[in-house]
């Protein structure tokens, strides 16, 4: 696989601002003549829009939680295969709201799926794509789920527990631990103006690196 454009992804627990921030990184990289597409999982296409609103929406709460990992990973290999990989291929950047260390947080520290059954799949779907910057909107759940609470009713995830979300947080730190060459931890938990401004130095930070 030969690619020239980068590949950025947002992650963070409920209500941790990245659809704000994402307008930020959007300005940024058009700011820079970086060419980009901008999209989100689980989603990007009409195949994964459509398993997005089966994950998402009420009607099948009982979901085996392998079968939530499954369709998972259904929606992202149709994603890589139809915009991901075309969009790098012809150098364009992708920017993309949640991708596989979401599944790490959520399916692995979340429901306690094992994260080798995780890896495997991953290895199979990616065959080594990987986001070369991730941007990790760190907060407490407390704080995110006040912010969420604001806004229209809650999904099939925004119905979980705190324990939950302090899960799915810790997993998203020990990773960004683990690999601190492609994470940059924002602290989500400062207002709006001090967030965008620790996002823009690690955006333009990472620009100059890119080149
Ligand atoms: N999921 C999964 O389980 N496994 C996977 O592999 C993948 C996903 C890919 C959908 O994700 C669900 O899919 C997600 C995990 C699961 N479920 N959960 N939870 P999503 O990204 O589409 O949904 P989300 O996490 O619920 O995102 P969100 O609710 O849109 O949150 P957000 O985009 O991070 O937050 P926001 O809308 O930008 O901000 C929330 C509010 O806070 C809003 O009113 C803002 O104005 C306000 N805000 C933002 N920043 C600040 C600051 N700094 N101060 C004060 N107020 C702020």
């Amino acid at each position: 696989m030969t690619v020239s454009g980068a590949f950025i992804t947002l992650e963070g627990i409920e209500g941790a601002g990245k659809t704000t921030v994402m307008a930020l990184v959007s300005r940024l990289l058009e700011e820079a003549g970086k060419p980009f597409l901008r999209t989100r999982e689980p989603g990007g296409t009409p195949l994964g829009e459509a398993l997005r609103e089966l994950l998402l929406g009420h009607r099948h709460e009982g979901m085996a939680d392998d079968t939530e990992l499954l369709l998972m990973f259904a929606a992202r290999a149709e994603h890589i295969h139809r915009k991901i990989l075309p969009a790098l291929e012809e150098g364009h950047w992708v920017l993309c709201d949640r991708f596989t260390d979401a599944t790490y947080a959520y399916q692995g520290g979340g429901r306690g799926i094992d994260t080798s059954r995780i890896q495997a799949l991953e290895s199979w779907v990616q065959q080594g794509l990987q986001p070369h910057l991730t941007l990790l909107l760190d907060l407490p759940p407390e704080t995110g789920l006040a912010r969420a609470g604001r806004r229209s009713a809650p999904d099939r995830f925004e119905k979980e527990t705190l324990d939950f979300f302090q899960r799915v947080r810790e997993n998203y730190l020990e990773r960004a631990a683990a690999e601190p060459s492609r994470f940059r931890v924002i602290d989500a938990s400062r207002p709006l103006v001090e967030v965008e401004e620790q996002v823009s130095q690690a955006v333009t930070a990472f620009l100059e690196t890119w080149g």
